[in-house]
Parts: C-alpha cells; sequence; structure tokens
C-alpha cells in the first residue's frame, strides 16, 4: 500500500518510528467534538507536553484537507480546535473524509487503524465507545470495540463512561478476544469514577509488564487491540451520585431529541458537562493526563526487549 498517497507523517515521528522509539498515538475526536474551545486546544497541547516530558512523542492523528495527518503542528492543532465544518470520522468515515477532502476528527476506531498504519502500537485517549444502554432495541455499539477486534494497536483509557452499557461492552471485548487490563485496579473504571463495580480481566501494575503483554499477544499472532484501563486519580473523580443523575437525565434528553447514531456521544458529553456545571469536563480533561502518563511509559518499555 503506498501510505504516502494518503498520509502525511511528520518528520520527527517518522523518524523515532524508524529507530523504534517510544511513540504515543492520540485522537482528535476528544478535540473537535469530545471538548469545547479553548478547553480542547489546551488539553492536546497539555498532554503532547506531558509524553514529551516522559521522553516520549506524541502523534496527534486527524484528518485535515482529506489527508491523515499523523503529527500536528501547533498551528494546524489550534486551526483544528477552532474548527466549525469538522466531521467526527469512525472506521466507516475514512475513506467519504479523505475523498471528500473533508476535516475530521479520528475516533478511537479510526486512530486506531491510523496508528496501525504509521507503525504505532500505543494510543492514548480519554474513554472508548461501547455498547450502548439500550442496545437490545437500537443495536448501538460502538465501531471502537470492532476495531480493537482487529487492529494491533494497545490503547489506554480510563475506561468508559456509564452513558454506555459497561457490562455488555466487557462481555462483547471478551467475545472478540480483546485483553482487558487494569493498570494498579481490579475494578474496570467508568471513567469520571474510580470503579464501576466490574471487574477487569487482570491487574497489571506496571507498563513494562503491560508491554510485555502486547508483545506476546502479536508475536503469537494474535490480532487486534487491548484495553489498558487506567482509573482517573481519586481526587480527580466525580461524585457517583452527581455523575449518575446528570448520566441519567442527558439520556433522558437524548431518547426525547431522538439523537442518534454518531451524534449521542458528542450530545451526552456536552449535556453533562452543563448538567455538572464543567465539573466533568474537569475530570475529563484530569483523567486524559494521567493516561497520558502511562501510554508515554508503557511506550518506552515497549521499546525495550523482554
Ligand atoms: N468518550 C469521551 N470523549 C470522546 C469520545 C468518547 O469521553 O470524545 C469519542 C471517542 O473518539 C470515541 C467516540 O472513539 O467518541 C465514540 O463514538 P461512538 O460512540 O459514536 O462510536
Ligand atoms: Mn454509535
Amino acid at each position: 500500500m503506498e501510505l504516502g498517497k494518503w498520509m502525511d507523517i511528520s518528520e520527527e515521528i517518522q523518524d523515532s518510528i524508524k529507530e523504534k522509539g517510544p511513540v504515543v498515538a492520540l485522537e482528535s475526536t476528544i478535540i473537535s467534538h469530545g471538548m469545547p474551545f479553548p478547553q480542547n486546544l489546551e488539553t492536546a497541547l497539555e498532554v503532547e507536553s506531558i509524553i514529551r516530558k516522559e521522553g516520549a512523542l506524541p502523534a496527534t492523528i486527524a484528518v485535515i484537507e482529506g489527508r491523515i495527518k499523523i503529527g500536528l503542528s501547533n498551528l494546524e492543532l489550534e486551526q483544528f480546535a477552532q474548527g466549525t465544518k469538522t466531521v467526527k470520522v469512525s472506521s466507516r468515515d475514512l475513506p467519504l473524509a479523505l475523498s471528500q477532502k473533508q476535516d475530521g476528527g479520528t475516533t478511537v476506531a479510526a486512530t486506531m487503524i491510523c496508528s496501525r498504519m504509521a507503525g504505532i502500537s500505543v494510543f492514548v485517549t480519554g474513554g472508548i465507545g461501547g455498547v450502548h444502554r439500550g442496545s437490545e432495541k437500537t443495536m448501538d455499539i460502538s465501531g471502537d470495540l470492532m476495531e480493537l477486534s482487529r487492529t494491533n494497536v494497545a490503547v489506554v483509557c480510563a475506561g468508559i463512561k456509564s452513558i454506555l452499557d459497561i457490562p455488555r461492552t466487557l462481555e462483547y471485548l471478551e467475545t472478540q478476544g480483546v485483553p482487558v487490563i487494569g493498570y494498579r485496579t481490579d475494578e474496570f473504571p467508568a471513567f469520571y469514577t474510580t470503579t464501576s463495580g466490574y471487574s477487569v480481566q487482570s491487574r497489571i501494575n506496571t507498563a513494562e509488564e503491560i508491554a510485555r503483554c502486547m508483545k506476546v499477544k502479536w508475536e503469537l499472532g494474535l490480532d487486534g487491540g487491548l484495553v489498558i484501563a487506567n482509573p482517573v486519580l481519586p481526587e480527580d473523580a466525580m461524585d457517583e451520585v452527581v455523575i449518575e443523575e446528570a448520566i441519567a437525565k442527558s439520556l433522558k434528553e437524548a431518547s426525547e431529541k431522538g439523537i442518534d447514531g454518531k451524534a449521542v456521544t458528542p450530545f451526552l458529553l456536552e449535556r453533562i458537562s452543563q448538567l455538572t456545571d464543567g465539573e466533568s469536563l474537569k475530570t475529563n480533561i484530569a483523567l486524559v493526563f494521567n493516561n497520558a502518563l502511562l501510554g508515554a511509559r508503557i511506550a518506552s518499555a515497549y521499546g525495550h526487549e523482554f
């Protein structure tokens, strides 16, 4: 495949990938559809800086004028964060976004695909998509889960939000053969809170052991991703009652307004932030920073021989 036809990789990232240096991929739907301006830009810049301080290279991934960009300049990030016509690009949207020369924020699914193409094995996000509540009626299951089942990238996240159906999401991941590792936790975290009442597959306490598990999986030829669940720090977590109330209210509104398809997640995120007076956004930002730190450490460890 001639990647250069559709994809631009920044020089510094290209060099690091060639030398098997530590590179951490970052998604961009969180910038275009997950947070408002200017917090989206501030967060994106700070995440990159956290990763650099840990000795790894950040690779923010987005679609700009129909090209996949691996690594954005600060100016590109600034323009992207303020974009008004940016579409949300999941796996199925990639061909359209490129052929129609759109600007697009890549979801976890699309970012995994682009990371894999570029040769990046570690990817940091806030929360992955999952099986939506009421999926037995709507069939709404995020493309992120399908991608996790087939694309060889480890995804560091703070679990999934309870806007989603957590137990069904975990069942789906199990069926698809996706390891779900809890970093220093036995419980799968629920994004805004450290616990969900559901267990991870296995607890691992060091970045080195996580990197070794990734290596073993792929050396065995077992294709697909891994979910590395890193709970938000307790001091940044939300009150369970407050967040559950906001989630319940936003879900009800979404259903009353008939919001469906790819609009569901952005709608819920914005409403929850409004209903919690911005508290949920603060937690969201803090957990992304926490994930960046772990992702950089895993990427560094992955570069070593075991
Ligand atoms: N969760 C968040 N913030 C986000 C998303 C999820 O806290 O911005 C985004 C991610 O890009 C994720 C996508 O991949 O939403 C999932 O959307 P959907 O449910 O439509 O697949
Ligand atoms: Mn969906």
